[in-house]
C-alpha cells in the first residue's frame, strides 16, 4: 500500500510543533478495521442471498483515509496532532443499498451489534437532512474494538450508508469537489444541486415499483392460500359423502381464473356448506 509520509511537521493551533508520527504503524490497526468490517458486512450480505432471502446489502467497500486528508480533517475539525485518532473517519465503510428502505434495515443492523463487537458514538442522517450540497447518506461512528500484537486497541471508524443513486452522486461531487479544490463555479454547483433532485427522484420511483412488485407478490400468496383451503375443504366433503357438490365447486374453481374475489366468495360458500353438513376441519 502507498502511503504518502512517515512523518509530519505541521504548524498546529498558532504553535509549531514537530511531531514525528510513524504513520504506517499508526494506521496499521485502522487497515485492519477496515478489513474485518468488510468482511462483516460482506458476509452479512452472503448469508442472507444463501437463504435466498432479500439482501438490504447490495456492495460494500472500505477504504483508508489518506494522510494528507487526515491532517487536513484534522486541523479542520480543531484536532491536535496528539489527539488525531480522534479524526472519526480514518477507517470508513461504506455499504450501498438498493432502495432507500434499506438503509433504515441496513441501520438497524448495525444498532444490533450495538455493545457487542463494536459501539455505536453517534448518528448523523443525512437521508432525511440532506446537507446543502445535495449530499445524501447515513453516517454512523462506530468505536470498534482490534486485536493486535499489543494487546485490544479501539479506534473510531465510520459506516455511510446510502442507495445506489446517492453514490453515483456523491462519487461525481466528490470528483468534482477535487478537481476545483472545493471551490465549485455557481453553476457547477447549481447543477448538482439540479442532480441531487433526480437522484432523490429516482429513488422514490424504484421505491414505488418495489411496492408494486411486493403488492402483487402479497396477492400471489393470498390466492394460492385460498386455493389451497378450497381444495381441502372439496376432499373433505368428499368424503362426507358429498361428491356431486365437491365436483359442482371443483368446475366453478376451475372457470374463475385467478379473480380473486370469486376465488373468496367461493372459498366462503364452500366453507358454509361444510359447516352446515358437519364440522370444518380446516381452518
Ligand atoms: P464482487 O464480486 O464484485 O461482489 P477487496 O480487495 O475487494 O476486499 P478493494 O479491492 O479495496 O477491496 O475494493 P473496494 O473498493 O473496497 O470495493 C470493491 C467492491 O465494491 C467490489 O466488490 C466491487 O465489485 C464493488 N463495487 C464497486 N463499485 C461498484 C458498483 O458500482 N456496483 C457494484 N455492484 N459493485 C461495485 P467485491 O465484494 O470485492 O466483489
Ligand atoms: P472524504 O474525502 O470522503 O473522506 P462537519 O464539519 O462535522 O459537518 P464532517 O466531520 O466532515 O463535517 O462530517 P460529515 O459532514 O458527517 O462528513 C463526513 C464524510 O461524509 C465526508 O468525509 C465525506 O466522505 C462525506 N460527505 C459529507 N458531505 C458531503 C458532500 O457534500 N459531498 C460528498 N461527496 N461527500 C460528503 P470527508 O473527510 O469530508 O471526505
Amino acid at each position: 500500500m502507498v502511503r504518502e509520509s512517515s512523518g509530519s511537521r505541521r504548524a498546529w493551533g498558532g504553535e509549531t510543533a514537530v511531531h514525528a508520527i510513524d504513520w504506517d504503524r499508526f494506521l496499521l490497526p485502522y487497515e485492519q478495521a477496515v478489513e474485518e468490517l468488510k468482511v462483516k458486512f460482506r458476509s452479512i450480505r452472503n448469508e442472507l442471498k444463501r437463504k435466498e432471502e432479500y439482501s438490504p446489502i447490495e456492495f460494500v467497500t472500505g477504504r483508508l483515509k489518506k494522510v494528507s486528508s487526515i491532517l487536513d480533517k484534522a486541523a479542520r475539525l480543531g484536532i491536535p496532532l496528539e489527539r488525531v485518532e480522534e479524526v472519526p473517519d480514518i477507517a470508513g465503510i461504506r455499504i450501498m443499498c438498493q432502495f432507500v428502505d434499506d438503509i433504515d434495515r441496513v441501520v438497524q443492523l448495525i444498532r444490533q451489534r450495538d455493545g457487542r463487537d463494536m459501539e455505536i458514538v453517534e448518528e448523523r442522517d443525512y437521508v432525511r437532512n440532506q446537507k446543502d450540497s445535495g449530499y445524501r447518506s447515513y453516517h454512523i461512528i462506530i468505536r470498534y474494538p482490534i486485536q493486535t500484537a499489543e494487546g485490544e486497541k479501539k479506534l473510531l471508524a465510520e459506516i455511510q450508508v446510502r442507495t445506489l443513486a446517492m453514490n453515483f452522486w456523491a462519487t461525481i461531487e466528490h470528483s468534482l469537489n477535487y478537481k476545483y479544490k472545493g471551490k465549485l463555479p455557481p453553476q457547477v454547483r447549481e447543477r448538482l444541486r439540479a442532480a441531487a433532485e433526480a437522484a432523490f427522484q429516482l429513488d422514490g420511483e424504484m421505491s414505488e415499483i418495489r411496492e408494486e412488485i411486493k403488492e402483487a407478490q402479497r396477492l400471489f400468496e393470498m390466492k394460492s392460500n385460498l386455493v389451497t383451503s378450497i381444495l381441502r375443504d372439496l376432499k373433505q366433503l368428499e368424503e362426507m359423502g358429498h361428491a356431486e357438490t365437491a365436483t359442482a365447486f371443483q368446475e366453478r374453481l376451475h372457470s374463475l381464473s385467478g379473480d380473486f374475489e370469486a376465488l373468496r366468495q367461493l372459498a366462503e360458500e364452500v366453507k358454509e356448506w361444510l359447516v352446515q353438513s358437519g364440522t370444518s376441519l380446516s381452518g
